[in-house]
């Protein structure tokens, strides 16, 4: 008996040093100390003993039991210590390690000239506002001037949403609100994406960007008109560059010109770019025409004022040597990245 219990010792000490995980120690230990283990098959054939000697039997098999039970554990607290320690090993994250770069974008030429632009002008004193992109009539039209039956009104031009509701066709209307609810000294710009029934070609696009100024005080004169317009072509491509008013018209200013810059191609000496003349032209503008003043409560009697309206894609156009207006709307990103 004491032969066979060492035996059943032994080999439970070989099977659980060879057990290879939690799992499997689990499954060994209920074979060893389940029903159908030795131990307790011995256990019920003590029955077959005389009285006198099971209590001592029955110790020995309890005191194997307990050995058994011991190696399990112990035997156990190795496989789940070495199972962590793999865990850890599979889970850990080097932070220090080289990740593929992602690929980086750049801010598209409108919105790299629009930065300019506001930068300029911010320096200048003035000061950014904006206003919707569907407008009223009234906004967009009536009160710069342009009364009904006016040809720029036409639905040739202008996309209507209702009779009188458009996509605004300038960033105007953000102006005339501004009027009507501040008092002079006004200085803004008003950047913006404007709408007109373009047909799409090298030069022209259904949807297009603006920049527009305004400035009312008393006392404004078109030398200071001129003088701001000096500042922001200096400011934007640099010392030696000039400007160069044209006699124009626009319903909204009284007088009005059209403004060229030194071609920032030859620096004025003539080229391909400017035709030879060395000058390119850049914006429009003039003195706020006084009934625009009257229509939107600006009193004409004490404030004069100026105010100018800049293409945006003209002058990305102009200063990344981009020659179709389309390119910048078609969204290639070997195009659009390579002005960073
Ligand atoms: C151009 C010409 C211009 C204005 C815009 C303006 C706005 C108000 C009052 C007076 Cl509320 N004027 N805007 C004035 C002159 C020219 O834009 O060729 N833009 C691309």
């Amino acid at each position: 008996m004491r032969e066979t219990i060492h035996q059943i010792l032994e080999e439970a000490r070989g099977a659980i040093g060879e057990v290879k995980s939690a799992a499997d120690l689990e499954a060994l230990r209920v074979q060893l100390q389940g029903k159908k283990g030795s131990l307790t098959a011995l256990l019920r054939g003590m029955g077959r003993l005389p009285a006198e000697e099971r209590p001592a039997f029955g110790a020995l098999i309890n005191s194997a039991r307990e050995t058994i039970a011991e190696m399990i554990e112990l035997r156990g607290m190795a496989l789940r210590k070495a199972e962590r320690v793999l865990r850890l090993e599979a889970e850990r994250l080097d932070v220090t390690e080289p990740r593929p770069q992602p690929a980086l974008g750049a801010a598209h030429p409108i919105s790299m000239v629009l930065g300019d632009m506001v930068d300029i002008f911010v320096g200048l004193g003035f000061e950014v506002v904006e206003g919707p992109e569907v407008e009223l009539d009234t906004y967009s039209f009536e009160l710069l001037n342009l009364p009904k039956n006016h040809p720029a009104r036409d639905a040739q031009d202008t996309f209507y949403i209702e009779d009188n509701i458009v996509l605004r066709p300038h960033t105007s209307p953000v102006q005339a609100r501004t009027m009507l609810s501040r008092k002079p000294p006004i200085r803004v710009i008003c950047p913006g994406r404007c709408f007109r029934a373009d047909e799409a070609d090298a030069t022209h696009s259904p949807n297009f960007h603006q920049i527009e100024g305004l400035l009312i005080d008393k006392n404004i004169t078109m030398a200071d008109l001129k003088g701001t317009l000096d500042a922001f072509a200096r400011g934007l491509y640099g010392e030696g560059i000039a400007t160069r008013f044209r006699p124009s018209f626009f319903p909204f200013t009284e007088p009005s010109a059209e403004v060229d810059m030194t071609c920032v191609a030859c620096r004025g000496k003539g080229c391909r770019v400017c035709k030879g003349t060395g000058w390119i032209e850049v914006l429009g503008c003039g003195m706020v025409n006084p009934k625009v003043f009257e229509l939107c409560g600006v009193d004409a009697s004490v404030y004069t004022g100026f105010a100018f309206g800049i293409g945006l894609e003209r002058t990305a156009m102009m200063k990344y040597g981009i020659n179709d207006m389309r390119a910048l709307y078609e969204g290639d990103l070997r195009f659009l990245t390579q002005f960073r």
